[in-house]
């Protein structure tokens, strides 16, 4: 899911990196892009419309914060949209505090449900929860005995018709609550039918399986490939039967995006589950976050930024700053530089996290030794050579080589490599904020 549109993402962030300044008319372009790109994901209009105008708003509005580029500040605004129209916060399940927490499932036929019953009772098992499985879909022959193979798997009982219990959904779901009881089970996952269409008779059906349990949570089952569509859907569902929340169903398919993207925003009620495959362990709790994070590509980009704050010494780097204006840029600087990127970690991830860079450079081999090798030369010079590494004759080349453990060629190499970052440190700081070069790329 989302594939196409994370491209489209790639694609308007890359051109917006080149730009200085973001003028209104720029804002415009890139909106325009967005919009474009989430009504190709098939995302609702309404959902597309009140997006773009919170993101113009925002990123014309943006103050001009030193850390961040204007393109971050917008990748920044996206971002934070994304995960606002995913549903903001990791949803979770009701639990009742009188046990048992009583789960509904519903939707339309084929979207998951069965499957969706196992996983989250696979799910909640593993957080210790005793789970009773509810077989109320008595239209389909074979759906009771998938919910009992899927029990038999995971080693839960099943409440179905028979041994005393009418054919009949309604009295399945009544019957289950003794059955939880008898059972002493805290979560009981009510399984129903589905139909190829919403209609009246399925509706009626769940409202007596729903009055029957009175669920702390009814959840729609909604298969992520039907899209925008999905909206509809669950506006119905919420109609007849009130909905607490969704599990979105299959989002390892290509789907483009467009159900997680609607409907949360359109009915109002959060995504709390995802399932990402055909297998009982397919299923995870929806993070809007992480999902945002996924759809541009560059949730790690936000990471990198946040940890680039963290670990850049700020006293520091003002002073190097300062000592870069007035072009006394030093081997000791390059040093601390390369030592502050480090803490970062390993630059092989940095340089893997940093959506700008082209291919071929994030494919490259970032050469860890090297970087251990350089830092090793500079610590083997006097403090004296670091200020002004000219006065480093040929013996002076050899002690450093001896003490590092590596050759003069190497030494000379840095020298050079410097010398490079030098003139380029001097060329940026009469012009705007320095950047940070990474030493080894
Ligand atoms: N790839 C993938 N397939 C899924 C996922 N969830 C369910 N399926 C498949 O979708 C098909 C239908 O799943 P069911 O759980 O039987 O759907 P249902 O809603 O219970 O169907 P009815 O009871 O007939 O209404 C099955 O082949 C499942 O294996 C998922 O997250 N990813
Ligand atoms: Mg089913």
């Amino acid at each position: 899911m989302f594939d196409a549109l994370s491209e489209r993402f790639d694609s308007i962030f890359t051109r917006l990196r080149g730009r200085g300044r973001l003028d209104e008319k720029a804002v415009d372009e890139v909106a325009r892009e967005i919009r474009l790109a989430l009504l190709e994901a098939d995302v609702n209009v309404r959902v597309v419309r009140a997006f773009i105008n919170r993101v113009k708003e925002r990123a014309t509005g943006a103050e001009v914060t030193k850390s961040l580029t204007p393109a971050q500040q917008v990748i920044k605004i996206v971002h934070e949209e994304l995960v606002n129209t995913l549903g903001g916060t990791t949803g979770k399940l009701a639990m009742s505090s009188k046990p048992p927490t009583v789960v509904m499932l519903a939707g339309l036929q084929g979207s998951g449900k069965t499957t969706a019953a196992g996983k989250l009772a696979r799910h909640l098992k593993s957080q210790g929860l005793g789970v009773l499985l509810v077989a109320a879909d008595l239209q389909r022959p074979a759906a009771v005995e998938q919910l009992r193979v899927l029990g038999r798997r995971l080693d839960l009982p099943v409440h179905s018709a028979g041994d005393g219990v009418p054919a009949d959904p309604i009295a399945v779901a009544r019957t289950s609550l003794d059955e939880a009881a008898r059972l002493g089970r805290n979560v009981v996952i009510v399984d129903t039918a589905g139909r190829l269409q919403v209609d009246e008779e399925l509706m009626d059906e769940l409202r007596h399986v729903r009055d029957a349990v009175q669920p702390h949570d009814t959840l729609l089952v909604v298969d992520a490939m039907t899209g925008q569509e999905a909206v509809n859907v669950a506006e119905s569902f919420d109609q007849a039967v009130g909905l607490d929340g969704v599990i979105l169903s299959k989002i390892d398919g290509d789907a483009r995006g467009g159900a997680a993207l609607s409907v949360k925003e359109v009915v109002g009620r959060p995504i709390l589950f995802a399932g990402t495959g055909e297998k009982l362990e397919d299923f995870e709790p929806f993070h809007p976050d992480r999902m945002a994070s996924r759809i541009l590509g560059m949730g790690d980009m936000l990471t990198l930024i946040e940890k680039a704050e963290a670990a850049f010494d700020k006293t520091q780097t003002a002073k190097t700053e300062e000592r870069l204006r007035k072009g006394q840029f030093t081997l000791e600087d390059f040093l601390d530089q390369m030592r502050q990127v480090r803490k970062m970690g390993p630059l092989q991830n940095i340089v893997k996290m940093m959506p700008g860079l082209p291919k071929e450079l994030k494919q490259a081999q970032v050469d860890e030794a090297e970087i251990a090798r350089v830092e090793a030369i500079i610590c083997s010079m006097t403090p004296a050579e670091r200020r002004d590494p000219s006065v480093i004759n040929g013996s002076r080349r050899l002690r450093i080589a001896s003490g590092s453990g590596t050759t003069t060629q190497d030494v000379n190499q840095l020298l050079k490599q410097f010398k490079m970052v030098q003139q380029m440190m001097r060329s940026v700081a009469q012009g705007k904020r320095p950047k940070m070069p990474i030493p080894g790329l």
